[in-house]
């Protein structure tokens, strides 16, 4: 393949900067600009060197590293310059690399490559671009057992349980009087037991996608039940104006936390209520949108005057609500079946944070955090059903063609057998230079 190169360190002045060269002329480029005791095309591979690196008008102290393929991240021909990591000396290596004969890489095409020589499945590399943009514990754990193919193990797996019901299948339309019974005995239970494990990682999304983005809570509520207070009582900060005034909050609030590793987005909201006052309105009509689009609703009611939010609970009732009695601090007779917060002392307030992160915990196994896996194991589910529902109704043929859709759905979460496109799609969105 052709050489490319690309600034691996984020553009910015630091301490060091590295720029990668990967490809069949890897080594002969390096070689051509970088001298040290031992010539490039002598050094041992993953050992440092301390050298020249010589540009045009320009040179450089640097550490050169060569790795050779297969070994290496992309599989090919691979070496590193570190050198200083000054915006100017940086790009004017790059610079260096690219007269030298390299070609600037696209976004992602050092992975791009891991994945078409075979280092990586298609779902480990997309866990390297989660890995590197990772905001929380949850995630960043999430993203490294994807990277490091604890989802692809499975996805193979069930692959091959596919692979192994289809070679029963041949052999039964080839070898009807020896093998059918058994195979007609076997099959369902095998077909089944895909199906239930799909069924599950396809489940398993809707924990992995609060891990990955973070929980959104929109904090719903009459005027002055203590919403902004509850917002700054979780900041640890004064982030949103608190009055006593009904109706102090127009606009949406949004900030996060961590809890427990677990990322939570909070929205601080207007009050509702019938309002005259077209700011207000416009703020009651923004809190109810972005409220649609949250994870998790706390209703806040005003335990110092009580109300009534019975319409509110309604309009989320597809979503986790958790209703809150607000100004704990104020009741003095408190019912057993509410939950009860103070925003001022801060009451409760950890506990409604434990009860929310438990929404993305994950009963076990593989947790599948990414949109397009889901898409892919959805359409694998259809045609695994879709092979129950043959198998007791027509031949056994027509459940082959089932399970070999199953099985190419499966393999584009690894990348085995994807179409070029699918695979040119994920790295869009990788950086230059990983
Ligand atoms: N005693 C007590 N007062 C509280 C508590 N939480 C909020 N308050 C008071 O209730 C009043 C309203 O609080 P806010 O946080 O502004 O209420 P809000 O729901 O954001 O109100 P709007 O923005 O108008 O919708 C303020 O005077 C707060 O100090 C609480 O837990 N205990
Ligand atoms: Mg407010």
């Amino acid at each position: 393949m052709h050489t490319i190169t690309a600034i691996s360190t984020p553009h910015g002045a630091g301490g060091i900067g590295i720029i990668r060269l990967s490809g069949d002329d890897a080594i002969k480029i390096a070689s051509s600009v970088f001298s040290s005791s031992v010539k490039v095309e002598d050094q041992n591979p993953r050992e440092m060197y301390l050298g020249k690196f010589e540009g045009e008008n320009f040179e450089e102290k640097a550490l050169c590293v060569k790795f050779i393929a297969p070994n290496s991240y992309t599989g090919e021909d691979l070496v590193e310059f570190h050198v200083h990591g000054g915006v100017f000396l940086v790009t004017r290596v790059l610079e260096t690399l690219l007269k030298k004969g390299a070609k600037m890489a696209e976004a992602g095409e050092f992975t791009q490559r891991a994945v078409l020589n075979g280092k990586m499945g298609l779902d480990e590399a997309e866990g390297v671009a989660d890995v590197i943009v990772a905001d929380s514990t949850a995630s960043l754990n999430a993203a490294y057992r994807q990277m490091t193919g604890a989802l692809h193990k499975k996805i193979v797996w069930l692959q091959n349980e596919i692979k192994d019901v289809l070679v029963n299948i041949s052999a039964a339309i080839d070898y009807p009087d020896e093998v059918e019974d058994e195979v007609y005995h076997e099959t369902p239970d095998k077909i089944k037991s895909v199906r239930e494990d799909i069924e599950r990682l396809i489940d398993s999304h809707k924990s992995g996608r609060l891990i990955k983005n973070g929980i959104l809570c929109a904090i719903l509520g009459k005027p002055n039940a203590g919403k902004s207070s509850l917002l700054n009582a979780i900041l640890g900060r004064e982030r949103a104006i608190v009055t006593d005034i009904a109706g102090t909050t127009r606009d949406t609030i949004e900030e996060a936390i961590l809890h427990k590793g677990v990322k939570l987005r909070f929205l601080d909201t207007a009050g509702i209520r019938e309002s005259e006052d077209i700011v207000e309105k416009y703020g009651i009509e923004r809190a109810l949108k972005e409220a649609d689009g949250a994870d998790v609703i706390i209703l806040l009611l005003d335990g110092a005057t009580g109300e009534n939010l019975d319409e509110l609970i309604k309009r989320y009732s597809d979503k986790k609500v958790f209703v809150c009695v607000n100004k704990s601090d104020l009741v003095e007779r408190k019912q057993d079946n509410l939950c009860y917060i103070s925003a001022k002392t801060g009451d409760g307030v950890e506990n409604l944070l434990d009860e929310i992160i438990k929404l993305s915990a994950v009963e076990d196994g593989e947790v599948v955090t990414s949109a397009r896996h889901t898409e892919a194991l959805v359409r694998a589910h259809e045609s695994v059903v879709s092979a129950e529902g043959t198998f007791s109704q027509y031949t056994i043929d027509c459940v082959a063609v089932d399970l070999r859709k199953a099985w190419s759905a499966l393999g584009a979460i690894t990348g085995d057998g994807a179409e070029s496109g699918i695979i040119e799609g994920v790295f869009d969105k990788f950086c230059v230079g990983k």
